[in-house]
C-alpha cells in the first residue's frame, strides 16, 4: 500500500508506523491522519499483529497539527468538516499502541502521543501544548488527557503558558512510562511491543479496555467492570494455558483463543 506521509512496516508481531514529513517536523495534516487510520485499519485486521508502535524522527515526533493547513480555515468549514474528528478513531483502537517519542511532541503531536496507551520517551523529548501562542487551545484532547495524566496544576500551566516539559519532568509527572537514551528509543519501544505481542491478544485487549474504563466511570463501577471481565477470561483457552504453564514450570504457549 502506498503512503505519502508515513512509513509502515511490520517487525515480527509488531506494526510500526513512522511519521514521515521531515520538511514540516512531522506536522499532522489531513493526509497524514487519513494514512495513519488506513495503516491502523490494516494492523487491527491482521491477527498476526499484537502491538503497534508509532514513532517520528530524532528531531520531532510531531510538532503539532499543520498550522499552514489550518491557518485560513473558516468556522463554517472547520465545523462542517468536523475537522480532525478522525483522531477519535485513532484514540479508540483496540490493539495496544505505544508512542516512541524523540524530539518535539507539541500541540497535536503531544495529543497524538497521549492517545496511545503509553509513551516511551527519548532523553531529548520535549512535550508541550503551545497552541495558546497561536491564539487557540488544544483541540485533539490535550485539555482532557493531559489533565488526567499530569494533574490540573501542571496541565493548566502548560496549556496557559505553552511551556515545554523535558523527558525527565514528563516521567516524574506521569506523562511518560519510561525515559531511554535517544539512540535506543526505537529498539526499546520495539522490545516492549514484542513483549506485549507475545501475550494472549484477547487478554491484552481486555486489559486495555479495563484500564480505559477508569477514565469514564466511578471507582466502584470500574472495579465491577474489571471483575466481570476477569471472570470472562476463564472462558479463554489462554487462561487455562497460562495457569497450567505456571504450575508445570514452563513457558506458556498462547493461542489467542
Ligand atoms: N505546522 C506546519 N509546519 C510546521 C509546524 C507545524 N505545527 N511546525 C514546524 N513546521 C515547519 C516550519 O514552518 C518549518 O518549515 P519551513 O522550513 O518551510 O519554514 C519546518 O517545519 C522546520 O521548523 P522550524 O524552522 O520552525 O524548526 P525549529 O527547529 O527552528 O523550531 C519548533 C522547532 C520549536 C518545533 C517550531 O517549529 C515550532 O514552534 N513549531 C510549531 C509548534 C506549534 O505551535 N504546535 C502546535 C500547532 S497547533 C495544534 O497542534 C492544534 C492541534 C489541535 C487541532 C484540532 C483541530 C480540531
Amino acid at each position: 500500500m502506498d503512503y505519502e506521509t508515513i512509513i509502515v512496516e511490520t517487525r515480527g508481531k509488531v506494526g510500526l508506523i513512522t511519521l514521515n514529513r521531515p520538511q514540516a517536523l512531522n506536522a499532522l495534516n489531513a493526509t497524514l491522519l487519513g494514512e495513519v487510520n488506513r495503516a491502523l485499519d490494516v494492523f487491527e485486521a491482521d491477527r498476526g499483529i499484537g502491538c503497534i508502535v508509532v514513532t517520528g524522527s530524532e528531531k520531532a515526533f510531531a510538532a503539532g497539527a499543520d498550522i499552514k493547513e489550518m491557518a485560513n480555515l473558516t468556522y463554517p468549514q472547520i465545523y462542517a468538516d468536523d475537522h480532525f474528528a478522525g483522531w477519535d478513531r485513532v484514540a479508540n483502537r483496540r490493539k495496544p499502541m505505544i508512542a516512541a517519542v524523540a524530539g518535539f511532541a507539541l500541540g497535536g503531536g503531544c495529543e497524538f502521543a497521549m492517545m496511545c496507551d503509553f509513551i516511551i520517551a527519548a532523553e531529548n523529548a520535549k512535550f508541550g501544548q503551545p497552541e495558546i501562542k497561536l491564539g487557540v487551545m488544544p483541540g485533539m484532547g490535550g485539555t482532557q488527557r493531559l489533565t488526567r495524566l499530569i494533574g490540573r496544576a501542571k496541565a493548566m500551566e502548560m496549556c496557559l503558558t505553552g511551556r515545554m516539559m523535558g523527558a525527565e519532568e514528563a516521567e516524574r509527572s506521569g506523562l511518560v512510562a519510561r525515559v531511554v537514551p535517544t539512540a535506543e528509543l526505537l529498539n526499546e519501544a520495539l522490545k516492549t511491543a514484542e513483549a506485549i505481542a507475545s501475550m494472549s491478544q484477547p487478554i491484552v485487549m481486555m486489559t486495555k479496555e479495563s484500564i480505559n474504563r477508569a477514565d469514564e466511570v466511578s471507582l466502584s463501577e470500574g472495579v465491577r467492570f474489571e471483575r466481570r471481565v476477569f471472570h470472562a477470561m476463564f472462558a479463554t483457552a489462554d487462561q487455562k494455558e497460562g495457569m497450567a504453564a505456571f504450575v508445570e514450570k514452563r513457558a506458556p504457549r498462547f493461542s489467542d483463543r
